[in-house]
């Protein structure tokens, strides 16, 4: 009722708070004032809707959660989208050029904070109860900005004020071994589309000492008082670096627990039955610590024996995977472990004997003979569920990667492909698409993402295909305009849009599109034009301490100004990479999008997630039959996207018996050796950096880690075709035609619907 009044009233309230905090009219605002009107009233809204509430919650603990921008987001969840507006028509506003001055919150690195963020969406959605338990960084991950076509990291000052997290009075003390802090929660509300309302609870320290930060990103790792969430962990780092993400995982996960047995306790629960009240997802290894601590806070304070706590913890807890790649599998010294969270030593002790008593197998061992703790194994002997992301990761992890384990628990192994949410990656950031789509089957597919499919019976219909075509014009001249004005360098819209964009890892092979963007270079120097002028962009960050992907940015920011430069090519192929690549950037990027690059080498990517953004935006795959692109491909059948490449069973045997040798392709292919030479050219050492350039060049030809070279004969070939099958404009429109309407898989509500059905069960709060 209450939301009813305000809505109504919307307009008066945005003239009171434009009064209130800037002393004028709302239509006397600038579009920042504006801003911080809209949040204003927003934040209203979401404080006077519906919480979700049951008997049973979920906790996805996370130490990313890569939300975006939410003014849009919220507004249409909300359903008062259209009604702000108007009332934005009518103060001479657009929420376009509002939109700019909300600062992106900083909370993940990319698609594992990327997934987190859209499952809150649709478990709100869904009106499933729940919450999301992450941190509050301050400085979150790293600002990436150009130098000498090299990247270098800058502190990210998203935090403002006047913001969407709600400061509460809520605080817990969190013991280390040599130290204690006191921890402050944050709430942000996390509106379903017409739904209710769930948090995100967000946890730091008030000790924080911004000044700590120097230069760029650096700053003493050893204060932890001072430290301690000034920074997301970019996926790499030393071991002052390790230990500090150990205190920051021991931080959430401490929180988590007594955030958790507190609610417990205020509902009178019995914690013998916490399972039947809460379920707990750990988010891939990083909050396995909660295991260990909710069984020592069970026999510690609350009297359980260790066998009941040990049952009732893992009755409680799942645990999802999101890679096979070992470096990125956590294990940490025991020793680094008695330093930080001395307390759970001895429990995490006591787990792995209880492993040993049970099974003889050493490779399943939690602590190994060189006193490592692999976190993943806590997580499979001491929850009930293991998940992968997509189809063909969840079979690599039961067949080899943890075959061992599969062989032990094959009940508690599960596969939940991955999903998006479809209010931000099409209703909030594809209008036109979105509306066109309403206009032709009907609102139903808002809720019901499977109704995309009644588009299929349109593919005669060319009014609806000639709009689909003028609609993704459309988001081309717009992603033209925003990348002059953020980039300074002018493309094309009638160009063929190739884009890829993901972090920058040698196993996503940015660097095999760099060597067709070379070869084409080459070909067009050599008086071979393109039919159409091509235009290939790419959005990434490298993790600051590694070398190889910095050197590969370095290769593709040279490529940029030799191709752009040149007279003789520019007028057919323009390189872009764009700085700073995020969650906004992507809503930007991915509508205009002709072509999807998702090129990983086959059995390393677990599932991808753009590959969904892309294909429900109408823009066709080109990839390698791995992740979720396996499951595209079953969907969309072999006449709609491009696949190359060996596949994973012959990758995973070249891996076992170590036999891959690049150098053999670059000697045996004239077209791989002089794209390949040219990264160390005089041509591209006069814009480049000696160091780097070799270092990339000896990579490639003496490791290739990720079997760039075997791989690029057949992309080069696929990439000329889906080129030249653009001109066939009838059948290109219905290439896009057919994956929009089967991207309705790919909705996270679908995902979150057999997360619940499988693994949380939960009821429906209505
Ligand atoms: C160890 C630590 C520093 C670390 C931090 C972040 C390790 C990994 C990560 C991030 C991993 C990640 O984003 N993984 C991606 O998860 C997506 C969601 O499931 C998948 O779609 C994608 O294939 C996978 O690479």
């Amino acid at each position: 009722m209450q939301r009813d009044i305000l809505v109504l009233n919307l307009e008066e309230q945005m003239e009171r708070s434009a009064d209130r905090q800037f002393d004028k009219s709302f239509a006397d605002c600038t579009d920042k004032e504006a801003y911080y009107v809209l949040l204003d009233v927003t934040n209203e809204l979401m404080r006077v809707a519906e919480p979700i509430v049951g008997e049973k919650k979920i906790y996805y603990i996370s130490m990313e959660f890569l939300i975006g921008k939410l003014l849009s987001n919220n507004l249409i969840n909300l359903r008062v989208y259209d009604k702000v507006n108007q009332i934005l028509r009518k103060n001479g506003k657009k929420l376009a050029d509002i939109e700019e001055y909300e600062p992106e919150p900083s909370l993940g690195n990319g698609g594992l904070g990327r997934l987190a963020a859209c499952f809150l969406d649709s478990i709100a959605t869904l009106k499933l109860p729940g919450e999301g338990i992450g941190l509050n960084y301050h400085y979150g991950l790293f600002k990436q900005v150009f130098e000498k076509n090299l990247q270098t990291a800058q502190k990210d000052q998203w935090q403002e004020n006047k913001s969407w997290l709600e400061k509460t009075d809520t605080t817990f003390d969190v013991n280390f071994g040599d130290k204690k802090v006191t921890s402050r929660l944050y709430n942000l509300y996390v509106c379903g589309y017409d739904s209710g309302i769930n948090k995100l609870r967000l946890f730091d320290i008030e000790t924080v000492d911004e000044k700590l930060v120097k230069k760029g990103i650096n700053f003493d790792k050893t204060k932890i008082e001072k430290n301690l969430t000034l920074f997301l962990y970019p996926d790499d780092s030393d071991e002052a670096g390790n230990l500090l993400r150990i205190y920051q995982e021991y931080f959430l996960v401490s929180n988590a627990a007594q955030l958790i047995l507190h609610e417990m306790k205020e509902r009178q629960y019995d914690l013998h039955k916490l399972y039947d009240h809460a379920v707990i997802q750990i988010n891939d290894t990083h909050p396995t610590m909660i295991i260990p601590e909710l069984i020592r806070i069970l026999v510690e304070e609350k009297a359980f024996s260790m066998d009941d706590a040990i049952k009732v913890v893992s009755k409680t807890c799942a645990y999802t995977n999101h890679t096979i790649l070992a470096e990125a599998l956590e294990t940490w010294p025991l020793a680094y472990l008695e330093k930080v969270v001395p307390q759970l030593v001895p429990y995490i002790k006591e787990l792995d004997k209880r492993v040993r008593a049970k099974v003889k197998n050493k490779n399943v061992q939690i602590i190994d003979k060189d006193k490592k703790v692999h976190m993943a194994f806590i997580d499979i002997h001491y929850g009930f569920s293991v998940n992968g992301v997509a189809a063909i990761h969840t079979d690599i992890l039961k067949n080899t990667e943890l075959n061992d384990f599969y062989k032990l628990y094959p009940e508690k192994f599960n596969n939940k492909t991955n999903g998006i949410t479809f209010r931000r990656w099409l209703l909030s950031c594809n209008h036109p698409l979105a509306d066109l789509i309403a206009d032709t089957i009907g609102d139903g597919y808002k809720k019901d993402a499977t109704r995309l499919e009644d588009l299929l019976s349109h593919e005669k219909d060319e009014g609806f295909l000639d709009r689909l075509e003028s609609i993704k014009q459309e988001k081309k001249k717009d992603l033209a305009a925003y990348i002059e004005k953020h980039e300074g360098v002018q493309i094309d819209p009638t160009s063929i849009y190739d884009i890829q964009v993901k972090r920058l890892h040698e196993y996503k092979r940015q660097q095999m599109n760099a060597l067709y963007i070379i070869h084409k270079y080459l070909e067009i120097k050599n008086g071979k034009k393109p039919v159409r002028p091509l235009t290939f962009i790419f959005g990434a960050k490298a993790a600051p301490a590694y070398v190889i992907a910095k050197d590969i940015i370095h290769l593709l920011l040279c490529l940029q100004e030799i191709v752009n430069n040149d007279p003789d090519v520019s007028p057919y192929m323009k390189v872009v990479f764009v700085e700073n690549y995020n969650v906004t950037y992507a809503e930007h990027l991915i509508p205009a999008a002709d072509v999807s690059e998702q090129i990983s080498l086959a059995s390393k990517e677990a599932s991808g997630t753009s590959n969904m953004k892309f294909m429900l935006n109408g823009a066709i795959t080109l990839g390698t039959d791995d992740g979720a692109n396996v499951e595209i491909h079953d969907l969309v059948g072999d006449d709609n996207i491009y696949i190359f490449g060996i596949d994973s069973d012959t990758v995973i045997k070249h891996y076992k018996k170590a036999d891959y040798v690049s150098r053999k392709y670059y000697e045996k292919s004239p077209v791989i050796k002089e794209a390949v030479d040219f990264i160390v050219s005089k041509q591209c050492l006069k814009v480049g950096k000696k160091e780097n350039l070799t270092r990339l060049y000896n990579e490639l030809l003496n490791k290739d880690w990720f079997m760039t070279l075997i791989d690029l004969e057949s992309y080069i070939e696929a990439k000329d075709r889906i080129f030249a099958d653009y001109e066939d404009r009838n059948k290109w429109k219905h290439m896009m035609l057919v994956n929009i309407a089967k991207a309705g898989y790919f909705s996270s509500d679908r995902t979150i619907m057999e997360y619940n059905k499988d693994i949380w069960k939960l009821q429906r709060a209505d």
